[in-house]
């Protein structure tokens, strides 16, 4: 076997990826993937050491995150790439535990591998990698904990990563996921024992979560409800995909006067909610749908497009020189846009001179979608809300967030959401919304069926509303509102997002289109017993359990 993968929800016959990715991702890759996580669960250990000394580095912090952000599911293909922060990984190790001994703390003698390792050469990596990958774990359950610890961190991660970006940390935050690296090296933590760091797991992704909505809010004001064109114009343009809402301002500042358009492409659609960016002309709309799609709808843009982050599918040969990657994303063969320098922003200036060249896009949609629901414009609007659940124009809300994918199984959400009887509201977030945001399913009393509130990591609004709910209701326990969970995975964001309701106490949460194949039954069973996770089965049968 030269690969093991099974972080994502499309893995291989729902139990692990064993030859090449089914997202794509080579051997190597996966390899140098692993080997990387490895390296940061080195630099954990000493950084949870220093901590407990109180000492931190920033930089040690960043490049953590950095690592984790990488390995994330259809984020970066560049097996090179991967190698140099192998590298990079190493070198600060080394250097970071000699400062940590020249601040006279104590480094036990017993230390995991991953700090005393030292390769001879990169020759040394893929036979590394191969020793300390998902399978280096013998026991089922143990490995199924640590890995779900590891892919909640990795979410928890990608969303410091992006507030960091804008100028918020959390030293909780990062001591967090520093703490929780180690311990998946921990061969003395029981399984009970990395059953409560998985709750703890899910309250540092509210956390972040909470962290990433103040940084975006405070940078670009809070999200409100935007008619967000999904038709074309007739310049030249620039699609921008992924999460990062650093690079959405810079690009749209830097391509202002310049008769280059910009677009969102899946994850990036909530960017035009924020009043920030919707001031500029420029900025015209939503092209297309979720990131799955993109095979076909990168063609037909004919510009350029911008990776921030994931998703990316593997470009066909007919748009591979269209596409550019930046931050954590990465594929081989396409160029990368550096990271900024301190007080500089990033150099977009190739990729738009690289647009001017290109015909517009052509229209795939005409029309507007709506979005903007993120809970600063939902509590604006509580009173309408409560008055529609008092007067039984509402019966029950549906959250249909996470994330969208490829399997005709999820076909389901798209039935599912036609049909919710026509007192049901969905609230959304994530690129699941693309299953049913473009069916028309009208509105209840001026208040749309479909409330998106954003990106995966706004799934924070989504809680913050249930609780606001839940106060105004005055409930006891946000069980006794009426909302369901029917949630949809794919990466490991959504895993952070599926810890965080749990952490919250949302209980009979069904997961779909298929349950994580990292999770052994064991552990599954303790989800079952703890918290009434189940699965789908057909839309019929879970409406009818749903709206009881
Ligand atoms: Fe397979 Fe998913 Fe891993 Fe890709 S990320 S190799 S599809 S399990
Ligand atoms: Fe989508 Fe990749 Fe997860 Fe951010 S863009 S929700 S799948």
């Amino acid at each position: 076997m030269s690969m093991f993968c099974y972080q994502c929800q499309e893995t291989a016959k729902g139990t692990g990826c064993v030859a090449r990715g089914v997202c794509g991702k080579s051997d190597d890759v996966a390899q140098m993937q692993d080997l990387l996580v490895w390296i940061a669960k080195g630099i954990s250990i000493l950084g949870t050491i220093a901590r407990e000394n109180h000492y931190s580095d920033a930089r040690v912090d960043r490049f953590v995150q950095e690592a984790l952000f990488i390995t994330i599911t259809n984020a970066n293909f560049d097996a090179g790439k991967i190698t140099e922060k192998i590298h990079q990984g190493i070198a600060l190790r080394d250097r970071f535990a000699g400062e940590i001994a020249s601040h006279g703390i104590d480094i036990p003698g017993i230390l995991h591998p991953s700090i005393s390792w030292k390769p001879a050469g990169d020759d040394d990596f893929a036979s590394k990698a191969a020793e300390v990958g998902v399978l280096s774990t013998s026991d089922e359950d143990i490995r199924s904990l640590r890995e779900l610890i590891t892919y909640g961190v990795k979410g928890i991660a990608a969303y410091a990563e992006h507030a960091g970006n804008l100028g918020f940390n959390s030293d909780n935050v990062d001591a967090f996921i520093q703490k929780a690296l180690a311990a998946t090296t921990d061969d003395s933590l029981t399984a009970d024992e990395l059953v409560t760091l998985v709750l703890e797991t899910g309250k540092h992704g509210v956390d972040v979560m909470a962290l990433l909505d103040r940084a975006n809010t405070t940078s670009y004001g809070n999200p409100e409800i935007t008619e967000v064109n999904i038709g074309v114009g007739k310049n030249p343009a620039i699609l921008i995909s992924g999460h990062d809402m650093k690079d959405m301002e810079e690009l749209l500042r830097q391509t202002e006067g310049t008769g280059v358009d910009v677009y969102t492409h899946s994850e990036m659609l909530p960017a035009n909610y924020y009043p920030a960016f919707k001031k500029y002309s420029h900025f015209v709309g939503n092209y297309g749908n979720s990131w799955w799609k993109q095979t076909t709808e990168f063609e037909t843009f004919n510009g350029p497009v911008l990776f921030t982050t994931n998703c990316i599918v593997p470009p066909r040969a007919s748009y591979h020189d269209r596409i550019y990657t930046t931050g954590s994303s990465g594929y081989p063969g396409c160029p990368h846009i550096p990271d900024r320098e301190p007080g500089r922003e990033k150099d977009f200036s190739v990729i738009i001179e690289h647009a001017k060249r290109c015909d517009p896009p052509v229209a795939i949609e005409e029309g507007s979608i709506i979005g903007g629901f993120a809970h600063n414009q939902v509590i604006q609007l509580a009173d309408k809300v409560v008055e529609a659940v008092r007067s039984g124009a509402i019966r029950k809300f549906f959250v249909m967030g996470g994330c969208d994918g490829r399997m005709k199984s999820r076909e389901y959400y798209t039935e599912f959401a036609q049909k919710l009887p026509e007192d049901t509201v969905i609230l959304t977030a994530g690129c699941a919304k693309y299953r049913y945001n473009k069916l028309k399913l009208g509105d209840i009393n001026g208040i749309p069926r479909v409330l998106d509130a954003g990106q995966c990591n706004d799934s924070y609004s989504l809680a913050v509303i249930a609780l606001t709910l839940k106060e105004i209701f005055e409930k006891n326990d946000i069980n006794e509102l009426p909302i369901a969970y029917n949630i949809a995975w794919y990466e490991q964001k959504a895993v952070i997002v599926l810890l965080a309701l749990l952490y919250l106490g949302v209980k009979n949460i069904h997961l779909g289109p298929t349950l994580p194949g990292f999770l052994s039954p064991n552990v599954v069973n303790i989800l079952v017993e703890k918290f009434g996770i189940t699965g789908i089965t057909t839309p019929d049968e879970d409406m009818k359990i749903m709206l009881n």
